[in-house]
């Protein structure tokens, strides 16, 4: 496998339709290039020929029809050729092929989530996408404008609140992972992401906030100009894998005696439990955790159960499959958590009932 180059001006293609957007800037450039010598060059070369000297006299030229409509009609040629090659472009760009993976973006002050199939919803600021697939990215904005530009694939569309845009691309290089402290380390137009691994930056691209090195409370960056996700290209098999298992462990647990507790307390609150379930026995709009997992308890429709795996399980998923008895009042949503999360809620249940 050859890494793809990038030039001078641009970085390397690793996407399907970069080297169609590139074409169409450098047909532009050269354009641009012919034009400004030729008429520079015709200026410079005539104020030389026509320069004021003694015994010459000026004569001014009569009218060229036919050399005016020749540059007037030459040009219109030309831009109405540029206009139908750049629509065109424009189109493939918009327009996302019919097996495309949908990819929900959400754009907020100053972060990037991503739900995919499934609403499989990754770590926040990480976008995972599988090589030599087109995936169409559905934007919204929670918030202010935002814009959502990944520069090796040549893509670059507003996040807008209040409606949906869209913008596809297909991957055609899985990402070098190569392990790293910054961003040198990591080939060109990579960056050392934030598990200490290059990935590709996604930026965004509209002044959508506070002034610089202003963090919030829990140390996150409040700085539009540090509104980055990691890219990371993967196969098709990590990716379907990723889609199945869900997001891994968050960091901040790794380490940690029991992980999957870790991540489960995690999930608790993240996913807003902690507002109908307490931990410690208080009373709240849903049964309490401690002591939920083993307790016995019953159904409103009558019938009784031991909460085990499966019980919890289908609670989660089904919530109204079963209605505990007290607790008819109040209705919980139904969550899309994948296997490994459930398995770390319950994992985090346990440590409240020992
Ligand atoms: C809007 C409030 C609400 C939210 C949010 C909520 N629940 Fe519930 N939950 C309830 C209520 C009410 C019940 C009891 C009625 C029932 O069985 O549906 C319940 C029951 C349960 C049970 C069975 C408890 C028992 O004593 O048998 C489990 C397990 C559970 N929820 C897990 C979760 C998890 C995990 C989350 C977060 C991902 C969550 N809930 C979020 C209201 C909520
Ligand atoms: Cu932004």
């Amino acid at each position: 496998m050859t890494e793809p180059q990038g030039t001078l001006q641009l970085p390397p293609q690793l996407s399907t339709i970069a080297p169609e957007v590139d074409d169409m800037y450098y047909v532009i450039y050269w354009i641009s290039v012919v034009f400004f010598v030729a008429i520079v060059g015709a200026t410079v070369y005539f104020s030389w020929k026509y320069r004021r000297r003694p015994g010459h006299s000026s004569k001014p030229p009569g009218h060229a029809t036919a050399l005016e409509i020749a540059w007037t009609v030459a040009p219109l040629f030309l831009l109405v050729w540029l206009f139908h090659a750049g629509f065109t472009t424009y189109l493939h760009g918009t327009v996302a092929p019919q097996n495309a993976r949908d990819i929900r973006t959400r754009a907020m002050q100053w972060n990037w989530e991503f739900e995919h199939e499934g609403g499989v919803i990754d770590e926040l600021n990480v976008l995972k996408i599988p090589v030599g697939e087109p995936v169409r990215i559905i934007m919204s904005s929670s918030d202010v404008l935002h814009s959502f530009f990944i520069p090796a694939f040549r893509v670059k569309r507003d996040a807008v609140p209040g409606m949906y845009t869209t913008l596809w691309f297909e991957a055609t290089e899985l990402t070098d992972t190569r392990a790293c402290e910054t961003d040198a380390d990591c080939p060109e137009a990579h960056m050392c992401g934030r598990a200490g691994e290059c990935v590709l930056p996604l930026f965004c691209t509209e002044y959508c906030g506070a002034p610089q090195g202003i963090t919030d409370s829990a140390g996150r960056n409040t700085n539009h100009s540090t509104m980055l996700a990691d890219v990371r290209v993967i196969t098709r098999e990590a990716y379907d894998e990723f889609l199945e298992l869900g997001p891994p462990p968050p960091a901040e647990c790794e380490g940690s005696e029991n992980q999957p507790a870790c991540w489960g307390e995690k999930l608790y609150t993240s996913n807003g439990c902690n507002a109908c379930h307490s931990a410690d026995g208080s009373a709240a709009p849903g049964p309490t955790w401690q002591g939920l997992w083993g307790r016995q308890g019953s159904f409103v429709d009558g019938g009784n159960y031991v909460a085990d795996e499966n019980y919890i399980r289908e609670s989660i998923l089904q919530p109204q499959a079963h209605i505990v008895t007290g607790y008819a009042a109040v209705n919980m949503p139904p969550y899309r958590l994948s296997d490994r999360q459930i398995d770390a809620i319950i994992a985090y249940m346990r440590t409240l009932s020992e």
